[in-house]
């Protein structure tokens, strides 16, 4: 392993953070086509600088199979439920592997029909969904990608759970570039990131949620055992709604509070499904794709223009930089991972 200590952290190169995400999954007991699947979406978050969705969502993996949350050997099954529709049945594993089974088929439902979905049922969802969203995009479609997790974030309003952290995520397709891509969760912000100050001990912002009390904290681990707070207020709340709606019961899944009732206090990521909608903009708009593509240059252009960056210009530049160099783990983070099957 090329591992050398550094200031603050331990060095590696992409490759090397691969090879040990792969290793340390398969030391768990997780099946090779899964760890395979799932490395590479931890390799790709550290990568493009997301820090709560990188390599630390190994010690995440590794709790949910030692809790068995997950069935470590599921083997997605394909289905067709109706012409612009396709279903992957997870089987209780994660949802990386399902993702790709079922992505194939989506491409071209979406491009015979200009429009299809994709749901992924019955899987355990720990990662970011920026990677699906934007492999869509990188075939020339727009993507749309939603997700309910388990019950943590309070409706506007309230403070008790409902919702979970609950990401959206949109892709669009740029001739000769990177696609433009947003992912966010709908909370104030993803637990990842209350759970990285809670192993930093450092403070969280009090508008990010409340204590079990229902009072603002700035204490990470009490705010963990209370409620998380929406972002945008009822707007943000209305969208966590819509995405328990429609990752939930409109496919036939858990909404977060079924999905934190089944984890049953085992700590596990969360269980349920997802929704991947895939658009081919030639379905509207035929051999006049490349003018109105055009047209979304010329949007983005005067975004950028005015010293506005886009979501995921951030990211492309951290992927760039990770590339070139490698990537840094904190010296706690690296010490908790080579602990993982130890
Ligand atoms: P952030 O609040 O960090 O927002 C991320 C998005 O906003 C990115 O697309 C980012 O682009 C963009 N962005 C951030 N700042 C700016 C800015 N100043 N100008 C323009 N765009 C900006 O994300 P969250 O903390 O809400 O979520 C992080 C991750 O957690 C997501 O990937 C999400 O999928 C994941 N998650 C997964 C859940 C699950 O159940 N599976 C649940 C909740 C979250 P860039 O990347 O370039 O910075
Ligand atoms: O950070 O909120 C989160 C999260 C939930 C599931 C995966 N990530």
């Amino acid at each position: 392993m090329s591992a050398a200590d550094t200031e603050g952290g331990v060095h590696l190169t992409l490759d090397a953070l691969r090879a040990l995400a792969r290793a340390k999954l398969a030391a768990v007991g997780l099946a090779l086509d899964h760890a395979a699947a799932v490395a590479e979406t931890m390799v790709a978050g550290e990568r493009d600088g997301c820090a709560s969705h990188g390599i630390y969502r190994l010690l995440v993996a590794a709790n949910s199979i030692a809790k068995g949350v997950v069935v470590p050997d599921a083997v997605p099954v394909v289905s067709e439920p109706a012409r612009a529709l396709v279903r992957v049945d997870g089987g209780g594993g994660f949802a990386q592997l399902a993702f790709e089974r079922g992505r194939p088929l989506l491409v071209d439902k979406a491009r015979a029909f200009g429009i299809a979905a994709l749901a992924l049922n019955h899987v355990v969802h720990f990662a970011a969904l920026w990677p699906e969203v934007e492999a869509l995009a990188s075939e020339g479609l727009v993507a749309l990608a939603f997700t309910p997790s388990h019950a943590w974030v309070a409706p506007a309003g309230g403070t008790k759970p409902v919702f979970g952290t609950n990401p959206i995520a949109f892709g669009w397709p740029r001739p000769g570039r990177d696609p433009f891509v947003f992912d966010f969760a709908t909370s104030a912000v993803a637990r990842g990131e209350i759970e990285l100050h809670r192993r930093a001990g450092k403070p969280v912002p009090d508008d990010w949620g409340y204590d079990a009390d229902g009072q603002p904290t700035t204490e990470a681990e009490k705010m963990l055992a209370g409620a998380m707070r929406t972002f945008g207020g009822h707007k943000g709340s209305a969208l966590a709604a819509m995405v328990e709606l429609v990752a939930g019961p409109l496919i036939g899944d858990m909404t977060s509070a079924d999905s934190i009732a089944a984890d049953g206090g085992r700590g596990g990521s969360p269980i349920g499904g997802e929704l991947v909608i895939a658009v081919d903009p030639a379905g509207f708009l035929g051999e006049a794709v490349a003018e109105h593509l055009a047209r979304a240059e010329a949007m983005f252009a005067s975004i950028e223009g005015q010293g506005a960056r886009l979501p995921s210009s951030r990211r492309y530049a951290a992927r760039a930089r990770s590339l070139a160099e490698g990537v840094t783990i904190p010296q706690a983070l690296y010490d908790d991972i080579m602990r993982i099957g130890a």
